[in-house]
């Protein structure tokens, strides 16, 4: 076997970490410089729990990587969203046909360690406190700075950036040579807050509950509260809590981050738009006034590399909007194809362009949906058309599996690519709504006429179709 060369990755987090133990596994030799500590060490533990949406791309990334069960071993089951309306009542749209098609909600600490751990295990070396500072492409070697702001020189082998959306080897990569990077902002923020488990929230009240009597929600589903322009949502933690993520605009007229501005404001604007929200939320004034408003952004680049020397992945080459919960599940599948380019490929050639290839037109592809879903989620969920044709596609998924299939379940329950899943959803849309047109009552469409037009007009859908 060719000697194979070192790798040298820049960020532990989630992508780094996974694509560290994948490229190990392979019997490469990796090193990763980490910006932030170990948070392995004591110390981490009790900062705010923020989960992940985990889909089936993402498992399939962790499946190959021999991970898959001990994560899903600490993963709470979404099997939909449960809408939430302005009354107080609500109800769950399944994502899936049936229970063997769920995302699962993870939390990002302990994904993270859970990784370092296994790709520790693999061999790889971690030097955490070490954030990459520049990058001398021509020498192949890197400055890293310490935690105390020391610095130093550090030769390098194949260079490889997973330090998330604002990289620092994206700059330096960009100052290099121009990476033709454009960033655009989504001008809408996020704030997050805690809904504590239900023990904690109404001491005494649970055990009367039964079984899933922690949770003050529905534990197993993606709650959404659309309000057209804006949105609340919540995720389950295995603990029993949620984490609650409010959208708005980040300027501009009520309501915005800009009209809601502390928390005697935000209080006032839950109890008139998430009235049954705000009692699930003991310490929302706290909550509202010191965490930050997350912004979102979509990052575009003309190339992912330089050369044979160095190579973004992750959100550092494609960071997206979160609508999609899909910013991780890319991630991980970029780890699976990049892993076994260089496992073909020993001396690395031509493989950072491959990757690009095969990777940017769905980065591009899933990064136009998760704008999309946006759209979706805060306003249509509750539009009588968008209904009509969510009814009448579940039952096409029915009668012809093999024709139909909704493109949130080809993103999220499906290997097909992104950018199939993007066109063959709007070939299937405009069936759909040519369909609708006439009546807007799903009942009433002639299902056997419907079943023709699928069948006539559109491929057969590729096979498998599952993991
Ligand atoms: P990151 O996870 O950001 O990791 C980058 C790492 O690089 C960090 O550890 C950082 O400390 C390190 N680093 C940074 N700079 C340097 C430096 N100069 N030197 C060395 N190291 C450095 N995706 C989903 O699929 N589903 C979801 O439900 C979902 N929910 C999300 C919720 C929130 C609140 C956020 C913010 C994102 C969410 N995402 C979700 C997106 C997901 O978090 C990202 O797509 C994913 O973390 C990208 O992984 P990454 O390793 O590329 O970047
Ligand atoms: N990311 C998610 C979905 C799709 C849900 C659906 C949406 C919070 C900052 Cl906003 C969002 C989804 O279509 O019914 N699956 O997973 C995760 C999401 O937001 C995450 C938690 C988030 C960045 C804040």
């Amino acid at each position: 076997m060719a000697q194979r060369p070192a790798i040298t990755l820049i960020g532990g987090g989630l992508v780094g970490a996974l694509l560290a133990r994948q490229l190990a596994q392979q019997g490469f030799a990796v090193e990763v410089f980490e910006k932030r500590p170990d948070p392995r060490r004591a110390g981490f533990l009790g900062g705010r729990s923020i989960n992940l949406a985990l889909a089936e791309r993402g498992l399939q990334a962790l499946r190959t990587a021999g991970l898959a069960d001990e994560v899903l071993l600490r993963a709470v089951m979404m099997r939909g969203r449960m809408v939430h309306a302005l009354d107080g009542s609500s109800g769950l749209q399944r994502y899936g046909v049936d229970d063997s098609e769920v995302i699962w909600s993870v939390s990002r600490g302990a994904l993270n360690m859970l990784l370092l751990d296994a790709a520790e295990a693999c061999g790889v070396r971690f030097h955490f406190g070490q954030a990459l500072a520049d990058a001398d492409f021509d020498r192949r070697r890197i400055r890293l700075v310490d935690e105390a702001g020391a610095r130093r020189w550090h030769d390098a082998g194949l260079l490889i950036g997973a330090d998330g959306a604002g990289s620092a080897l994206r700059a330096a990569m960009d100052a290099y040579a121009p990476l033709g990077e454009r960033i655009e902002p989504l001008g809408h923020g996020y704030k997050e807050l805690e809904i504590p488990s239900a023990e904690t929230l109404a001491p005494g009240l649970v055990r009367q509950a039964g079984g899933e009597g922690h949770f003050a929600l529905e534990p197993h589903a993606l709650h959404i509260w659309p309000r057209g322009g804006y949105m609340c949502i919540a995720l389950p933690n295995a603990e029993g809590s949620f984490t609650v993520t409010l959208f708005l605009p980040a300027e501009g007229a009520h309501p915005s981050f800009a009209s809601v501005p502390d928390a005697a404001a935000a209080r006032t604007f839950f109890a008139a738009d998430f009235p049954d929200l705000l009692p699930l939320i003991p310490r929302f004034d706290a909550d509202y006034a010191e965490h930050p408003v997350g912004t979102l952004s979509t990052l575009y680049l003309e190339r992912w590399h330089l050369d044979d020397r160095a190579l973004l992945v992750g959100d550092a080459a494609h960071a997206i909007v979160p609508f999609h919960g899909q910013g991780m599940n890319c991630g991980f599948e970029d780890t699976v194809t990049l892993a076994q380019l260089l496992a073909a490929a020993p001396d690395g050639a031509g493989v950072f362009a491959e990757f690009q290839r095969i990777r940017q037109p769905n980065a591009d592809a899933i990064a136009a949906m998760a704008l999309e879903n946006y759209v979706e989620m805060r306003d249509s969920v509750a539009d009588p058309r968008y209904l009509a044709r969510r009814a009448l596609g579940a039952k096409l998924a029915t009668r012809i599996p093999g024709h139909y299939m909704a493109r949130y379940r080809l993103v999220s329950f499906t290997h097909l690519p992104y950018a199939y899943a993007l066109e063959r959803g709007r070939a299937q849309d405009a069936l759909l709504e040519q369909l609708l047109h006439a009546t807007p009552d799903p009942e009433a469409v002639d299902l056997d006429a419907a079943v023709r037009l699928f069948q006539s007009t559109l491929e057969p859908l590729p096979e498998p179709r599952h993991g």
